[in-house]
């Protein structure tokens, strides 16, 4: 990648990216969001991914999980909406009844060939979709006007690539530069200094966050933010740069009162009304 091309996001950034609501606004403004995750031995996953979409501003959300997970998602996001469907029935007829607007996919599910097949479905749905944890696989990518996101780790990049942790963490912007322009695609490599890369060979790191976000959680919560971001905001590289940068300054507002050892992703619920504040 040129390095002309690679820029720090910053708070101005931020600030001057940031939409305001109007006052008659109302919730279809804002996206109807699918959110697929959430298993039986996982169903904190997509009860953390469901509580940072809706307090990073989505309209309305629905997650399709099992019963199980549900009944533990839903008192901890009341907000929310529920699917209990197969992916096999998902493929076959929801999308078209229940007209979604993006969706994300992937925290707290197996990556099978079931899941495969709804996620080149919804690949041809064109709608905004973000790809995590177990919909992270190898596959290739429509050339649509909707992004497509994926939020690997290093270890999922690695997976991804068929190369060590290592080799990822010593090539960061360059695999994932690599990554975005190849497959057209907007690639997150989380991490410390996560980078953003673009399909059009921009790409931007990461500065906020700390080492407090190291724990099991952390990831899922990104993933609702960005479902929150895209549909709040048109402009797409704003929207996906602004959800990683707050996701980093909870974190960082955190330690200034608290132990890094202490933060959870449960926090983030209670740390975004008033890091959100600060950019309005
Ligand atoms: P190592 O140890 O270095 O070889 P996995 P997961 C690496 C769900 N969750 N820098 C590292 O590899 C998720 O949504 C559910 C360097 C690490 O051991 C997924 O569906 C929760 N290396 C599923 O669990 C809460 C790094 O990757 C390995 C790195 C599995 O996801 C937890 C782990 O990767 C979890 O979110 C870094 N910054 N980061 C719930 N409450 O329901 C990661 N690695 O095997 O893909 O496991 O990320 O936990
Ligand atoms: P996941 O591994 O999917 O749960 O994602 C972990 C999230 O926490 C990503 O957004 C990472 O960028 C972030 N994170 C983890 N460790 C650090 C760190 N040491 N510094 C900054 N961010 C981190
Ligand atoms: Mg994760």
């Amino acid at each position: 990648p040129q390095k002309s091309n690679w820029r720090v996001w910053t708070e101005k950034d931020v600030q001057k990216s940031w939409v305001k609501r109007e006052t008659n606004a109302h919730k279809g403004l804002f996206g109807t969001g699918l959110l697929i995750a959430g298993s039986h031995e996982m169903p904190g996953s997509a009860a953390l991914a469901a509580s940072s979409a809706m307090r990073f501003g989505i309209g309305k959300l629905t997650v399709n999980t099992t019963q199980h997970a549900s009944a533990i998602i839903g008192p901890i996001v009341p907000e929310v909406t529920f699917l209990y469907h197969t992916y096999e029935e998902l493929v076959r007829s929801e999308w078209k009844n229940r007209r979604f607007t993006c969706a994300a996919i992937g925290p707290g599910l197996d990556p099978t060939d079931d899941l495969e097949k709804l996620v080149t479905y919804l690949l041809k749905q064109n709608v905004p979709l973000i790809l995590d944890a177990g919909a992270i696989q190898s596959r290739s990518y429509p050339r649509g006007e909707k992004p497509i996101i994926l939020t690997p780790h290093p270890g999922e990049f690695s997976r991804l690539l068929q190369l060590s942790t290592k080799e990822i963490q010593e090539n960061r912007i360059e695999l994932a530069s690599e990554y975005a322009v190849t497959h057209h695609v907007i690639l997150i490599l989380k991490g410390e200094y996560t980078v953003i890369a673009f399909p059009d060979g921009t790409g931007y790191i990461n500065t906020t966050g700390n080492a407090s976000l190291a724990k099991g959680g952390s990831g899922d919560a990104l993933t609702g933010m960005l479902l929150a971001s895209i549909e709040g905001n048109d402009c797409v590289k704003a929207a996906v740069l602004n959800a990683v940068y707050i996701h980093g300054v909870c974190s960082d507002e955190w330690v200034r009162k608290y132990s890094e050892h202490t933060f959870v992703s449960s926090d983030f619920s209670s740390l975004l009304p008033m890091i959100c504040k600060s950019f309005e």
